[in-house]
């Protein structure tokens, strides 16, 4: 038995706008639930769902003792990851979702949903799910619906949003907010009517991660995973979001934030743009091991930056919680975000310990003797496999985490003083490198860059490009988003932040890495700083300006004058390739590639002559 409409609008809270109404009910009328739940986001409803999980195997009740408040989600093994081959950009014109997206037609993929999602919600609940991104009521944050029929989903959107009633009272008063639908597409009940029995991690073979950026929307189809899922983070803070700023003139980023204070007490802010694996985590949690300098998180993955009044670049983190990975999250690499995970936490595909409690690799020198694996599993240190999914997750509040900065939910922002372009670099690139300028600055994020690790990935040490770290992430045309940041730049001024490239990961000729990395980067973030006040000059080097050997704090590093050197080596050869290989890359764009970064990659060449 299906929900009628009339029901639908009875159910509906008082300040639930008519228009709003039909939305739902037409997603219920195509998708046909048992029946539809509006999210208030309290926390009985939290702990009504999450009992709800626990009897139906969704979730494990993790040791009261060891961790209150905590559950662990195991996913089908076919549904781990987001799905970048799934995941659709449907501009009415091809051209405009551009070379670095799956394209589909609108009008074929409505068609295609409409199929996949007819009946899809049978048998279960439909919850619909109000949301902030970014602190309500903020001039920079946004609203939106998502509509799920997965309780894993609303509990995780509750962590990762300002989720609920009051979201839903500000889009009863007006407000502006995108409709995201989300179907787990494993109903209970077929078109004939025959049942059959849920299962603990619901979702289907067939996927599609869809956004429509015309009519702002987005639809989901298949899996219950991250980003896939929860559709707050990518599909709508990154991929929807990145039209939305495009067509009003402020930028949707795939950056963490920080808040760093000097021993002078002096305050700055800094956004970030890393590839995945380039230790993004732990540098939106560093702990500086220069003495006198203090960083706070202010945001992990994200940053939804607008110009303020005073024409200065105003950050915030459109998220209320981190979906971060668990592997390798240790008291070494970060026992920031290990301590925030004491409590109130859900984790997703990491293995089990007989006491009740949480591992995965990387979280102590030495294995439990035995677990249960992330697919439930008996686990010995002997076993093949691994005992936690490479990209299990936790979900936690941001506040949970003890660097979190008292500024992170300012409903005006932050005011950012620097950006940073990193990458994955065993070769070339310098431990850090201050760009000319604002449009050097779009160069650099342009053609980010990593080398390939696995051989999976294609050949091991070609160049991965992720301009901007947004390759999966940008909802049009790359070369038209590059477009967008040289117009920020000029709307911006002067007052615009200034831009580096760092790589912490350079290596020397026997493959060790240079530079000892996590809390020392606040060495090379120093040097940053102290460039902006204009307390140390810079070397002009082919690719930007250098620090002076002195001026980059080493004491007490164990690294040696000649290791230095070798870290910010240049070698105009090696440079003359990566430009060729840069001019390869751009051709995709085709005459959508703004001529500002033709004239910089003519730049670069020029400054490798001259340096020859
Ligand atoms: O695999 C997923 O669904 C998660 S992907 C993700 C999660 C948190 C932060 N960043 C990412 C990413 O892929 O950049
Ligand atoms: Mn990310």
């Amino acid at each position: 038995m299906s929900v009628d409409t009339q029901q639908l609008a009875l159910n509906a809270p008082a300040d639930a706008p008519a228009a709003l109404i039909e939305w739902v009910a037409g997603v219920a009328e195509l998708t046909q639930p048992d029946a539809v739940h509006w999210c208030d986001g309290s926390e009985a409803e939290r702990d009504r769902l999450c009992a709800e999980m626990l009897a139906a195997g969704t979730f494990i009740k993790l040791n009261e003792a060891l961790r209150p408040n905590s559950y662990l989600a195991r996913s089908s093994a076919s549904d781990v990851a987001r799905v970048e081959s799934r995941t659709y950009i449907c501009s009415e014109n091809e051209a405009d979702a551009g070379p670095t997206n799956n394209w589909a037609d609108p009008v074929e993929m409505k068609q295609t949903l409409a199929k996949v999602f007819d009946g899809s919600m049978r048998g279960r609940t439909m919850y619909v799910v109000p949301f902030s991104m970014g602190p309500l009521g903020g001039n920079i944050s946004k609203l939106g619906i998502e509509i799920t029929d997965s309780p894993y989903v609303v509990v995780n959107m509750r962590i990762m949003t300002r989720m609920g009633a009051e979201p839903l009272a500000r889009i009863g008063a007006g407000e502006y907010w995108v409709p995201a639908v989300h179907s787990v597409g494993y109903p209970l009940i077929d078109a004939e009517g025959n049942t059959r029995p849920d299962v603990a991690w619901p979702c289907s073979d067939d996927k599609y991660i869809t956004h429509f950026p015309e009519t702002r929307e987005i639809w989901s189809y298949g899996s219950g995973y991250g980003g896939n899922a929860l559709l707050g983070k990518k599909c709508y803070a990154l991929r929807i979001a990145s039209v939305l700023a495009r067509d009003e003139g402020w930028l949707a980023e795939h950056m963490l934030i920080l808040k760093i204070t000097g021993p002078d007490g002096r305050v700055y802010h800094l956004t970030a743009a890393f590839p995945s694996a380039c230790g993004k985590t732990n540098l939106a949690m560093l702990r500086p091991t220069i003495p006198g300098w203090k960083v706070e998180t202010v945001g992990d993955d994200i940053a939804w930056m607008r110009p303020g009044p005073d024409g200065r670049l105003y950050a915030i983190n459109p998220e209320a919680g981190f979906f971060g990975v668990a592997p390798f999250t240790s008291e070494k690499t970060n026992p920031t975000a290990l301590h925030s995970l004491s409590h109130d936490t859900i984790f997703t595909n990491v293995a089990l310990t007989d006491d009740g409690d949480v591992w995965w690799e990387g979280m102590t020198d030495d294995k439990p003797a035995h677990l249960i694996d992330w697919q439930g599993n008996d686990w010995t240190p002997e076993s093949s496999t691994k005992a936690a999914h490479p990209n299990s997750r936790f979900t936690v509040r941001a506040d949970q985490a003890d660097s979190i900065s008292d500024d992170w939910e300012n409903p005006d922002g932050v005011p950012i003083d620097l950006i940073l372009f990193g990458g994955r670099r065993a070769s070339n690139v310098p431990l850090i490198t201050e760009t000319f300028d604002w449009q050097q600055g779009v160069f650099v994020g342009a053609t980010v860059s990593s080398e390939q690790t696995a051989a999976a990935e294609g050949a091991v040490g070609a160049l991965r490009r992720d301009p901007f770290a947004m390759l999966p992430f940008c909802g049009y045309n790359m070369a038209d988003y590059w477009s967008h940041w040289l117009k920020m730049g000029r709307t911006l001024g002067d007052q615009a932040p200034r831009v580096f490239q760092v790589n912490w990961f350079r290596k020397d000729a026997n493959g060790t890495f240079l530079w000892p990395g996590f809390g020392e980067n606040a060495r090379a973030i120093e040097w940053a700083l102290r460039r902006i006040n204009g307390e140390v000059d810079a070397i002009d080097v082919l690719n930007g300006r250098q620090p002076k050997r002195d001026d980059l704090n080493a004491e007490g590093l164990d690294i040696t004058a000649e290791q230095l050197d070798e870290l910010f080596h240049l070698d105009p050869d090696a440079w003359a390739t990566e430009a060729d290989l840069t001019e390869e890359y751009f051709a995709q764009f085709g005459d959508r590639l703004p001529n500002e970064l033709t004239d910089e990659l003519t730049a670069l060449r020029g400054r490798i002559s001259d340096a020859r």
